[in-house]
């Protein structure tokens, strides 16, 4: 099948943002570890889909110039409008099932709990809707395939601050509760997620954890990125990775927040019967796509380089192995250089030289990750469009 995910009625529709977003701690001086300066919220260059709340996407192109994304280029996915938080006085609360239920400020966070790094690929669970759609329409914001990107996040373990609370035996999952406030329906509350305590307390063989992340590639964390505090869950989707977290509440079961009980499934229907006994979507499944050319490059026959983004699936010593393209459809194969290191929970760059001649109608990528496993060629449909990782396709036209 012949498609494109990029008419040019879509990137009509939606413009370029130069501008400050969600600027509610512009100007506040903030001292964390090893910095002391004027925070100067980052000025994005990204599509937008929405602007209040902010839904943006950067153009495929950027994604490629480095494996660490700049904030600039760092898509923005949010349900409501940035909520202000003064530093000073805000307390990030720890709840539920524990022996010494606690209220910390930022200054505590990072004065009793010791400082840590991940690197992780961030991405949300509609990339790449806008193809899904193609296959039969989903609802939700069309994604291109650009809500992703690879950043450096500083803060504490989340089981750090489990252990210091201490854990009730009983105690399974840990919710995540956002002080933003979405309206849906009438009801007004808060954007949430819970994950399970296996991954809560998981710390690799290489030393990743589940943080809670202050600094995003060695700054503090942006407004529109979850200032001052939010959850980084290497390996699963974004949604579970709370911005602006103002309470932990540790329990025997899964979050009741709307994002875990009704959203992130996968479903068909989306009736309640089916809706209630599908499991959340944690971890985010192999998947790769073609950031350059673009769709709309005029291109002549000869070689072509290539590149793009290929992510492994979000499970521990997990790394992408192999990226493969396709001009004819899928029948030969030629395989990829990859740019960046190995590292779980993180995307790996590529690139290929490929020969282009007046039959190539479509560059076709898939990943292969260390366990063997191959990115799948189609995938079942769901309602909501989730977790798209079907080869991707770029259709070209050869001029003379
Ligand atoms: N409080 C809050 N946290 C949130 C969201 C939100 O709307 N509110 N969106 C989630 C979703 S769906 C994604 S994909 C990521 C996006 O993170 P980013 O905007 O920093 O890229 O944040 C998650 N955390
Ligand atoms: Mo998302």
């Amino acid at each position: 099948m012949q498609f494109s995910p990029f008419s040019e009625e879509n990137l009509n529709r939606r413009q370029w943002i130069n501008a400050a977003a969600g600027g509610a701690a512009a100007g506040l001086i903030h001292q964390g570890r090893g910095f002391t300066f004027e925070q100067q919220p980052a000025a994005k260059q990204l599509l937008v889909h929405s602007h209040t709340p902010l839904n943006a996407e950067p153009e495929l192109s950027h994604l490629v110039e480095s494996w660490q994304t700049p904030v600039k280029h760092f898509y923005v996915r949010s349900h409501a409008p940035v909520p202000e938080v003064d530093r000073e006085t805000f307390r990030l609360k720890v709840q539920g099932m524990v022996h010494q239920e606690l209220s910390l400020s930022m200054d505590e966070l990072d004065d009793r709990i010791p400082a840590t790094e991940v690197t992780a690929t961030l991405t949300c669970a509609g990339n790449r809707r806008r193809e899904h759609s193609l296959v039969r329409q989903t609802g939700g914001l069309q994604w291109a395939a650009g809500p992703i990107g690879n950043a450096r996040w500083g803060g504490v373990r989340l089981a750090d601050v489990l252990r210091l609370a201490g854990l009730k035996s009983g105690a399974k999952h840990v919710w995540f509760e956002s002080v933003d406030r979405i309206e849906k329906k009438g009801h007004t509350f808060p954007f949430g997620a819970s994950i399970p305590m296996a991954k809560a307390l998981e710390k690799t063989e290489n030393g990743n954890s589940t943080l809670l992340a202050t600094t995003m590639n060695g700054l503090p964390l942006p407004p529109d990125h979850g200032f001052p505090v939010r959850t980084v869950v290497p390996g699963y989707v974004g949604a579970r990775s709370v911005k602006w977290l103002g309470r932990i509440v540790v329990s025997d079961r899964p979050s009741e927040n709307h994002y875990v009980a009704n959203a992130y499934k996968l479903v068909v229907n989306g009736d309640p019967g089916e809706l209630s006994a599908a499991p959340p979507v944690y971890a985010f499944p192999i998947n790769s796509a073609i950031c350059l050319p673009g769709a709309h490059a005029k291109l002549v026959r000869g070689e072509l380089t290539v590149r793009g983004y290929a992510l492994p699936p979000g499970e521990s010593g997990r790394t992408i192995s192999r990226v493969e393209i396709s001009t004819d459809g899928g029948h030969d194969w030629h395989r990829a250089a990859l740019l960046s290191p190995a590292q779980e929970f993180c995307w790996r760059l590529w690139q290929a030289t490929v020969p282009l001649n007046s039959m190539t109608k479509q560059l076709i990528v898939r990943a292969v990750d260390s366990n063997g496993i191959v990115q799948p060629e189609t995938v079942d449909w769901n309602l909501k469009g989730y977790l798209y990782n079907a080869w991707y396709h770029l259709p070209v036209q050869i001029g003379t």
